[in-house]
């Protein structure tokens, strides 16, 4: 999909969450206005392929009176099914005048929404709730950013009892360095998604050239009780921009996912992601490939030698 797509004007569209939802697949898409700042709205499909059903007016809009955080608008959702709660909790980045910092809100349709509000100051974005408790702790990923000091954006994990209060936070991946593909900055995408041989991780990694960034993903392997355990990770990167409409746009040579669903039945998972910060666009993979690449992948033991 791109604006052209749209229901209403839009600059355009990228950056979708993803869920099943009422046996169809739900996005909700960061939309972008003329003005420059983001919300969200939702797009149904039958399939997850064709034939969207979008919402004709904006889904969710920032709340400036009792959320003036989000005053530049709300960007790149997650959505996680909590079962526990019956409901999605969509996490998101909230622009504030202060930087940017995640979001947490709750629904049960994907019409009205709850607000938790902000869980995690400036600067910290690319965040997502595992579906279920954790040894009876919810845990959230997320990236903070640190200017002075060390430089360098790593993803992290926390730890809350109750969605609001997060603490017991830790570095779960370091950025590599260097000439690495995922070398200075790393952030998650799609949340973790469980499979019996460990929580799969999808994440974005930024190369720095003369032309500028090149944001690509790769995978990694998270044991299932104890998710700081990263059991493999990919060297190389395993999706990157290739295609027109990932190479050209209004951020080039972007690929961004928020969200994939899971085909039980086909074993094909469906991952939802922004191309050059201009379209939505879906990429397929079979499970199965994916955990048996990562089961060659390396245990990551040398993260002080990246
Ligand atoms: C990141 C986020 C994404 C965006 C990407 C590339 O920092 O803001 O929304 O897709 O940059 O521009």
């Amino acid at each position: 999909m791109t604006a052209n797509d749209w229901p209403y004007p839009a600059h355009t569209v990228f950056n979708p969450g993803a869920t099943n939802f009422r046996g169809k697949v739900l996005l909700l898409a960061r939309v972008e206005d003329r003005r420059g700042f983001s919300h969200l709205t939702k797009a149904i499909s039958e399939d997850g392929v064709g034939n969207w059903q979008i919402d004709a007016v904006p889904t969710m809009k920032p709340d400036l009176d009792s959320h003036p955080e989000e005053r530049w608008g709300i960007e790149d959702p997650r959505i996680s099914w909590l079962g526990e709660l019956d409901k999605w909790a969509i996490t998101y980045t909230a622009y504030s005048r202060g930087g940017p910092l995640v979001a947490m809100a709750l629904t049960d349709d994907f019409v009205n929404f709850k607000r938790i509000g902000p869980v995690m100051p400036p600067e910290d974005k690319d965040a997502a709730l595992f579906p279920r408790r954790i040894n009876g702790k919810w845990a959230l990923i997320h990236r903070p950013i640190v200017t002075n000091y060390v430089p360098g954006a790593h993803i992290w994990l926390s730890y809350s009892d109750d969605l609001i209060h997060w603490s017991n936070s830790r570095v779960l991946m370091y950025a590599r360095r260097g000439g690495w593909w995922d070398g200075g900055k790393i952030g998650l995408c799609a949340p973790p998604l469980e499979t019996a041989e460990g929580w799969l991780m999808i994440y974005h990694g930024v190369r720095h050239t003369a032309a500028g960034a090149i944001y690509r993903l790769g995978l990694a392997l998270l044991d299932l009780e104890d998710p700081l355990k990263v059991l493999r990770r990919s060297d190389e990167w395993v999706f990157g921009p290739a295609t027109p409409y990932e190479r050209q746009g209004d951020v080039a040579d972007v690929v961004f996912s928020g969200g994939w669903v899971m085909d039980d039945t086909a074993g094909l998972l469906k991952m939802y992601y922004g191309g050059a910060d201009t379209c939505i666009a879906l990429a397929t993979a079979s499970i199965s490939d994916l955990l048996e690449y990562l089961r060659k992948c390396p245990e990551p033991k040398d993260e002080v030698n990246y």
